[in-house]
């Protein structure tokens, strides 16, 4: 395989961890826990894995482990960081007992049901450590949830000698791994899960699970861009670029990236909804901004939008939540119908509310709504082309505008979407540090013999070595949702807080960057240099820890 000169010189990089794991670790136990919502339904649905301490790792004395055979499954989107999840839980399992052995599932949860596997050697490892991607054995979205597919699994576990699985994937995927540990458990089949927190979104946060890996690397990809884009557009002064940025529900990367790079306009999904703003009066807000500008002289400027915006726009929201159930229930005779005839079907079974609006979106974006779920019942937000929704209704807002004298500029827009450009990026020092370290913690909870559990690294803004390792019982994030027409225990989403510091920083300045061209350049992701170029955590982080 041909490397790049990056990739070879990257590959020598050791990754940091932090100072309690980097001899002999003991284990500190905390509270007892409790779910974050619903207790009492969440402790009657997990039994065996409902109420456990709260687990620090600290630096012990030398004891002997016995073999144990440990799988490993990529779950869901790509990440950056992926690999040295992997890596570090390879050398965490060999410092613990070098016989340990290492399998990967291939291609996500599927991999365990359909017993593919390969053993991941010391020889393959080395080839993936600090890379981007999730190609060293594939990842997939199947969802791990029926008693056949967990007894599938426990085959091939058996099968393998493999007492511990750790699960790498987003807070659906972490819900999952949660449900198996307790099945596992309440079968005394005498098999550990343990997850890691994946996923670019940044969703997946709270109060002991600081970020989700990946998060910084993307967000650093995508600002970069960004970045070179605004120069672009500060230099030819004739395009307004509406920017769409992945993220799924939750504007974490928008946000993020509005920080680093002061756009013109960012709209923060979770503000919509607060402010109850209906999608002409997310037009209204950019028009404005728009004609502002053009009144300055400025017929250019930026926009960045989150992809999962049109959730949030309330009259949407409850249109997309009753097509949920709908389709969740007559999904199959919905897609025996013929194609013309699907927009008229569903207008014809909605509440008159929901179809009004339904009938009133253009035709491309009431398709995208209708399409198929994916398997964990969401909408797939990132087909919806809600820039050019967008930049369509501002042009028509603008040309009316006009007509009354109250704009006189130009306005000719470019559209992008930045999620893939990202996922698979080489993980910046943050990720590959802060991914290796949930990696080797992950094989210190497996040591501890923890089920159940999520890897846990904080304190993330200071140097490596300060970091705090340690374990959270995955049913301590978890509360009841209603998922395909159904109440389900899953880890609660962590959206955009408006009362948070990351959004109150920005919401003090986009008066400014909105009026003014107060363009950052933040530049590519750098690997080698001086600190403060190499190892800045993200924003969000930063202002969240009061940094
Ligand atoms: P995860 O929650 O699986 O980490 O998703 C990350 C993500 O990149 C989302 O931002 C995006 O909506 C989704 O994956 C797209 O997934 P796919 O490429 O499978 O359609």
């Amino acid at each position: 395989m041909t490397k790049s000169a990056l990739q070879i010189a990257r590959a020598a990089y050791q990754p940091k961890l932090p100072k309690a794991l980097q001899g002999a670790v003991a284990v500190k136990e905390g509270e007892a826990t409790q779910s974050v919502a619903d207790q009492e339904a969440i402790q009657k649905l997990f039994p065996n894995t409902y109420g456990m301490p709260l687990i620090q790792f600290v630096e012990g004395a030398d004891s002997e482990h016995a073999p144990m055979n440990v799988g490993v499954i990529l779950s869901g989107g790509q990440a950056p960081g992926g690999h040295n999840v992997i890596s570090g839980l390879f050398d965490g399992i060999k410092k613990l007992n070098p016989a340990n052995k290492l399998y990967g599932f291939i291609l996500g949860p599927g991999g365990l049901v359909d017993h593919k596997y390969k053993e991941l050697t010391a020889d393959i490892i080395d080839e993936y450590r600090n890379t981007g991607g999730f190609d060293i054995i594939g990842s997939g979205r199947t969802k791990l949830e029926t008693v056949e597919q967990f007894e599938k699994g426990y085959e091939i576990l058996k099968e393998l000698g493999i007492k511990a699985l750790v699960i790498i994937g987003g807070d659906d995927s972490n819900t999952n791994a949660c449900v198996l540990a307790e099945y596992y458990a309440a079968k005394n089949y005498g098999i550990q899960v343990i997850g890691c927190p994946k996923t670019i979104d940044g969703d997946l946060k709270n109060e002991m699970i600081e970020t989700s890996f990946g998060f910084d690397t993307a967000c650093k990809t995508y600002s970069e861009v960004i970045g070179n884009i605004q120069r672009d557009c500060n230099s030819a002064r004739k395009y307004w670029h509406f920017i769409k940025l992945m993220g799924r529900s939750a504007s974490h990367i928008a946000l993020e990236c509005a920080l680093q790079v002061q756009p013109n306009v960012c709209i923060v999904s979770e503000e919509v909804e607060e402010k109850n703003m209906s999608l002409d009066d997310v037009v209204t807000y950019i028009a404005q901004v728009v004609a502002n500008r053009a009144a300055d002289g400025n017929n250019f400027g930026t926009v960045l939008i989150p992809e999962g915006l049109i959730e949030f726009i309330p009259a949407m929201k409850s249109l997309i939540a009753e097509l949920n159930d709908f389709l969740a229930h007559n999904g199959e005779e919905f897609n025996n119908i013929k194609r013309s005839k699907q927009r008229e079907y569903i207008i014809s079974k909605l509440s008159e509310a929901n179809s009004a609006i339904y009938a009133s979106l253009p035709e491309g974006v009431a398709r995208q709504l209708s399409l198929d779920r994916d398997p964990h019942g969401n909408v797939q937000v990132s087909l919806i082309e809600t820039e050019k929704l967008l930049s369509e209704m501002v042009a028509t807002k603008l040309a009316a505008w006009k007509e009354e004298g109250k704009f006189v500029g130009k306005f000719a827009a470019q559209h992008h979407f930045f999620g893939y450009e990202g996922r698979c990026a080489a993980p910046s020092n943050f990720d590959a540090d802060y991914c290796y370290s949930l990696g080797y913690t992950a094989s210190m909870l497996m040591a501890a013999g923890k089920t159940g559990y999520m890897s846990s690294v904080r304190n993330t803004t200071a140097p490596a070595a300060e970091w705090i390792a340690g374990g959270v019982p995955i049913t301590m994030m978890m509360n009841m949702e209603r998922r395909h027409g159904e109440m389900k225990p899953v880890i609660q989403k962590a959206l955009v807080k408006l009362e948070g510091a990351p959004f109150k920083a920005f919401a003090a300045q986009r008066e400014t960057w909105a009026k003014e061209t107060a363009y950052v350049y933040p530049g590519p992701i750098q690997y080698f240099g001086p600190s403060e170029v190499c190892d800045q955590p993200t924003k969000t982080l930063q202002l969240e820890q009061g940094k």
